[in-house]
């Protein structure tokens, strides 16, 4: 169902038959909810968001591309947070699995004139976001060079999970990696120890994680189960209490309910020979957990 916001930004509902939702907003191809079957919302947004352009709205599930971060000559993040996406018709198709028993919607991002003059390759960015009948969440990117000279990108799912107290939080699957901390100039560590808790600002790239993390909320008993494929890195960030207070569209408390867990491709940049297509899927579910 494609309903239309008060900027008059049309957004496309997805619903499956137990009632759980999914809500995406062409501007950015942003994933703007997704909430289960008894109707509770399981990502994050500040009750500051900005919901104008050319302000990314904070929350959700930002499309971090061609850049992710700010190392690089475009805007932090890259462009493609801040575009109006269209609706694919007639997408190429993807694996029957990845429709079969789906409620899923189709998007397209390719460059303006502008947009090129930005950043020079001509690609396609195809995006499919699908809710299946259990309740998880689907986002498969899948990103074409069009017979232009190579090029290379970074990308994130940027996903603020919706979580109860960030310090009743851990996440499991990211022990004994080397991470780059962005808080000590992107400086390589090791993750010491066992599961990752939080007492502070985080913002960590973790590099070649295992393709599941878990994160436990244990308030809630629950588990969000983040699985990627194509992503090899993790980018963990809670901005704790200064740096929120730093951010127009973020509440001064809102760090405690809130924690970013990225799907992303970061420190190896993905190159691309004309002709060639990446693909980038990312699966959230959530679990039961004591
Ligand atoms: O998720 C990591 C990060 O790069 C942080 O450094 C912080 O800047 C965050 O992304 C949010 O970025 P944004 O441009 O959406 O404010």
């Amino acid at each position: 169902e494609v309903v239309k916001d008060k900027h008059g930004i049309q957004q496309v509902v997805l619903q499956n038959h137990r009632g759980a939702s999914v809500r995406v907003s062409l501007y950015g191809g942003q994933v703007l909810s997704w909430r289960n079957d008894r109707g509770e919302e399981l990502l994050f947004t500040s009750s500051k968001a900005i919901f104008k352009p050319p302000k990314a709205v904070r929350g959700g599930i930002p499309i971090c591309f061609p850049q992710f971060g700010n190392r690089g000559s475009l805007e932090q993040h890259g462009f493609a947070r801040n575009k109006v996406w269209v609706i694919d018709k007639n997408p190429p198709p993807l694996h029957p699995n990845d429709s079969i028993g789906k409620a899923y919607i189709d998007l397209l991002l390719k460059p303006s004139e502008e947009d090129l003059k930005i950043w020079p390759h001509s690609f396609e960015f195809r995006l499919r976001v699908s809710l299946a009948a259990d309740g998880y969440l689907t986002l498969i990117s899948r990103i074409r060079n069009i017979n232009c000279k190579p090029f290379s990108f970074s990308f994130a799912y940027h996903t603020y999970l919706s979580i109860s107290d960030i310090s009743e939080v851990r996440i499991e699957g990211l022990e004994t990696l080397d991470y780059l901390d962005n808080l000590c100039q992107k400086e390589r560590f090791t993750e010491q120890g066992d599961a990752l808790t939080f007492e502070a600002e985080v913002d960590r790239v973790y590099l070649s994680s295992s393709d599941v993390v878990a994160v436990f909320d244990h308030e809630r008993k629950r588990t969000f189960i983040v699985r990627k494929e194509g992503l090899p890195d993790v980018v963990v960030w809670n901005p704790w209490e200064k740096k929120s207070k730093s951010m127009v569209d973020f509440g001064d408390e809102e760090y405690k309910q809130m924690l970013c867990v990225n799907g992303a491709a970061v420190e190896k940049p993905i190159t691309l020979k004309p002709g060639e297509e990446w693909t980038g899927r990312l699966e959230l579910s959530v679990v039961p957990s004591s």
